[in-house]
């Protein structure tokens, strides 16, 4: 395990965290935001980041940045009037990635072994507005066979909702090109429909028609030219994963050699191609703009905090839960 110093916020140092397996990947995660910096493969012409990353911590400083953060307590949107009691409002009426003061926004301790960064946080429902005081623990593993585990778990002293996500933007290009040259397969056959909001309405749309169907290796340049009449010009889009079992993906995205799968017993799956992305956020080789980068959030649908249906999201005391992510890469 390595250390860096990789700036500071209110007063307090930031820390990268590199771990390195047999292979030669490295994964590296800073302790702001329990964020995931780097994902490094080996390659014929030496290291490549196949994540999107801002090459000094000036690029996570913003509270509205969300790349590789932990994403907390629920990812995605919900109105804020959709649970019993209030929930903390960061986008007109709703609560977007946790609120203003989610776990993307927080120092998180750290406890790190040679495969493993462990992060942890208290979190009190006075500092982040969400009913109830957490424990969370956010744990990045690395393996030998170049599999990146993400662990979430959380404990609660009162009944909250807990649905955690990770927001990493994929690029698999070794240069400036964008992600339209990636093919990128779905397990889904539904998407939700939303809101102008993008808040679901909680009915099912199928996939089959306009663009939407990735169940098999598709072509993302040509994917998205299919969304440009559209006022998303893109995908941000909430995917149901169709009924798979543990080693069945629920999605992959490859480029020439380079691939990553992703596998999640979650039921949902939200993709997002960055597609009004402009110069505000600096990713430093790569050049921000549309389709710079595609972020593949596994989390249980948003739906869930109104409509059993979709899942449990809540968490209650005396009853931990844990929610996994697995990421294996080909290079
Ligand atoms: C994704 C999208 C959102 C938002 C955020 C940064 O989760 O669903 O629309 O832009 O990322």
């Amino acid at each position: 395990m390595e250390t860096q110093a990789f700036g500071t916020i209110h007063g307090q140092a930031v820390t990268a965290y590199t771990l390195t397996n047999q292979h030669g990947v490295r994964l590296t995660c800073l302790d702001y935001g329990a964020t995931w910096l780097k994902l490094e493969v080996p390659t014929a012409v030496g290291r490549q980041n196949l994540l999107l990353t801002s090459p000094s911590f000036d690029g996570y400083a913003d509270p509205r940045s969300y790349h590789g953060k932990t994403i907390g307590r629920v990812a995605g949107r919900i109105g804020a009037d959709q649970y019993p009691q209030p929930l903390p409002a960061n986008e007109g009426t709703s609560t977007l990635h946790g609120g203003p003061h989610g776990f993307s926004t927080l120092m998180w301790a750290v406890q790190a072994t040679a495969e493993q960064l462990v992060f942890s946080r208290y979190i009190t429902s006075a500092e982040d507005g969400f009913p109830g005081d957490i424990d969370v623990k956010v744990t990045y593993t690395l393996t030998a066979n170049d599999d990146v585990l993400i662990d979430f778990d959380a404990n609660t002293d009162q009944p909250t909702l807990f649905n955690p996500t990770n927001h990493a933007y994929w690029n698999l290009n070794a240069g400036d090109e964008t992600i339209q040259n990636h093919q990128l397969m779905l397990n889904s056959h539904q998407r939700f429909a939303v809101q102008t909001n993008k808040v679901p309405t909680g009915e099912l749309l199928d996939n089959a028609h306009g663009g939407f169907d990735f169940s098999h290796p598709t072509d993302l340049g040509a994917a998205l030219a299919t969304m440009q009449t559209t006022a998303e010009k893109g995908y941000d889009d909430i995917f149901l994963v169709a009924p798979h079992t543990a080693s069945e993906p629920v999605a992959k995205l490859t480029q020439g050699k380079l691939g990553v799968t992703m596998y999640s017993r979650r039921n949902a799956l939200v993709v997002f191609t960055a597609n009004a992305f402009g110069d505000e956020l600096d990713f430093g080789e790569k050049t921000s703009r549309p389709y710079i980068g595609i972020a593949l959030e596994a989390q249980t649908a948003p739906s869930a905090v109104a409509d059993p249906r979709y899942g449990d999201i809540t968490l209650l005391p005396g009853q931990p839960r844990h929610e996994q992510v697995r990421y294996h890469f080909e290079y």
